[in-house]
């Protein structure tokens, strides 16, 4: 059987990272995707002994950028079978009057626009195949609006909505589409969120937050299910969290 092939936007941090080694665990070669060209090079140096691994530099934001890259693979890694859309994050926490604009655009800029030119560019290829599996990296508050996650909110039910439309409109293809919402991950998201702030390093403190291998073994277990198997859907919290706003900590 030939080896499958996976692209993983945001694969230099957090999720995406963790799935990229879940994957090379399993024999997966990778794409892996971000800007940050070091880190890139870094993971793939870490892999390489396992499995094939290409990287690709851009920006989600940057549509032009986007497309180019996805156009500039190798013959070998043209032919995607499991397109991972996880680049994403949240910036800022502030009452939605109180909310920074620069911070509205990149979250429905990177989360939402990022996502569907990805998906553009890859779903051509997997039609044209009659197969292939989409996992769109959602969220807790993409289920839930929480005070002051408004737009992150915004764009995470977005997300989910984006997943269930190309379930359906990528059902007579043959094509597989799931959505994997964690609740709190212990990345390097909150740093993002909080600009550096120190505020970033109490958001895991009290309780034990799920970390992102975690959330990289719920991705295999969806993507190795047998062909009649679609795994729609998962919510994944830490057994301290029981909502968005409900976390048992000990402090
Ligand atoms: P990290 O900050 O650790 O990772 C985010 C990744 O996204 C990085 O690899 C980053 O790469 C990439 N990224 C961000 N902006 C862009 C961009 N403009 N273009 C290309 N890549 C970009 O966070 P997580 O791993 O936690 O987040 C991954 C996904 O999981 C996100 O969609 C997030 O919303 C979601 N999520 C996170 C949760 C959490 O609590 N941590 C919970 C639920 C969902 P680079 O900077 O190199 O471009
Ligand atoms: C990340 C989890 O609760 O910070 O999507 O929104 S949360």
């Amino acid at each position: 059987m030939t080896q499958k092939i996976a692209l993983i936007t945001g694969a230099t941090s957090g999720i995406g990272r963790a799935t990229a080694y879940e994957f090379a665990k399993h024999g997966i070669n990778l794409i892996l995707c971000g800007r940050r060209q070091e880190r890139l090079d870094e993971i793939a140096a870490e892999l390489r002994n396992q499995v094939a691994v290409h990287s690709l530099n851009f920006d989600v934001r940057n549509k032009e950028e986007t497309f180019k890259a996805i156009e500039s693979l190798p013959n070998t890694f043209q032919s995607i079978d499991i397109l991972i859309n996880n680049a994403g994050n949240a910036h800022g926490l502030d009452p939605i009057q109180d909310g920074d604009i620069s911070d509205w655009d990149a979250m429905m800029d990177i989360n939402v626009k990022g996502l569907l030119y990805v998906s553009k560019a890859i779903m051509p290829q997997m039609i044209e195949r009659q197969s292939g599996h989409i996992i769109n990296i959602g969220s807790s508050a993409g289920k839930e609006v929480y005070p002051k996650g408004n737009v992150y909110c915004a764009s995470k039910h977005a997300v989910l909505a984006i997943t269930e439309g190309m379930r359906i409109d990528l059902n007579p293809h043959g094509i597989k589409v799931s959505a994997i919402n964690p609740g709190l991950v212990e990345t390097e998201f909150s740093k993002v969120r909080f600009k550096g702030d120190a505020k970033a390093d109490d958001v895991y403190k009290g309780y034990k937050a799920l970390q992102p291998e975690d959330v990289a073994e719920v991705i295999y277990f969806a993507i190795s299910r047998p062909a009649h198997i679609n795994i729609a859907d998962v919510l994944m919290f830490c057994t301290a969290q029981a909502s968005s706003t409900i976390v048992k900590k000990e402090l």
